[in-house]
């Protein structure tokens, strides 16, 4: 991808595209129209593989619940963090991905220079008010050089973009319902976070906000 294609293209070049690094961009609102779809679509996941706490391998509760759906889900446990087939709690491969899900990251990739971006894993985030995510990478992915699509939807959050050391001054983004995040190239392993939710109920989702990332963890 090269940041060229994206300022060629000058209709594109709108107020809805927010430049946040060399290869990463918020798409503001690209998912609204599909987001009862795609919340549809988590109720179905969720049915067969339901939100839970995970520990961390410190031996720390998570206040964000999460599930997976894809050919691989990420789980945490006091033996580390890991892609796994199957759901340790049913002993059931995760949910496969619906394609409402796959087509929307792959649109979303496509905008932003990553035409050949194809998923395998969506981390499906929950969040309450207070619910929070620390400082951290996303290192469990076998190939850094594919992006990583988040969808955000329901209240809002404060994510934190931090720089490539925990110790860097990290940027305030704000995300809303239906924002578009795709992350990539040299900003892949930047670390970041989410700031404790406040409680702005959401006309969809209530005091919920869910989060998706769609990954190539295999
Ligand atoms: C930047 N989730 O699940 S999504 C995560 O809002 C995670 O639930 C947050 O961080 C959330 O790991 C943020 C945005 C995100 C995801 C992965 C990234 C940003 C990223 C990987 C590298 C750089
Ligand atoms: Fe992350």
């Amino acid at each position: 991808m090269t940041t060229g294609d994206l300022f060629a293209d000058q209709e594109h070049a709108d107020d809805a595209r927010i430049v946040l690094g060399p290869a990463s961009f918020v798409l503001r609102g690209f998912a609204l129209a599909d987001a009862p779809a795609l919340l549809c679509a988590v109720e179905a996941i969720v049915e067969r593989a339901a939100f839970r706490h995970m520990v961390t391998p410190g031996g720390l509760e998570m206040s964000v619940a999460l599930t997976n759906s894809g050919s691989l889900g990420w789980t945490s446990d006091r033996r580390g963090y890991r892609y796994t087939t199957h759901d340790p709690l049913t002993s059931q491969p995760w949910p496969p991905l619906p394609d409402v899900l796959v087509r929307l990251a792959h649109r979303a990739a496509a905008e932003a220079g990553f035409p050949s971006f194809t998923p395998d894993a969506c981390l499906i985030n929950r969040y309450v008010p207070g619910s929070r995510l620390s400082l951290h990478q996303d290192r469990d992915e076998q190939d850094y050089g594919a992006p990583i699509v988040s969808v955000s939807l329901g209240m809002p959050a404060m994510f934190l973009w931090g720089g490539h050391k925990r110790a860097d001054k990290t940027q305030r983004v704000p995300l809303f319902h239906g924002d578009v995040v795709v992350w990539g190239g040299s900003d892949r392993l930047r670390y970041h976070g989410v700031a404790p939710l406040k409680e702005h109920a959401h006309p969809l989702l209530g005091t919920q906000r869910i989060n998706l990332t769609f990954r190539k963890a295999g």
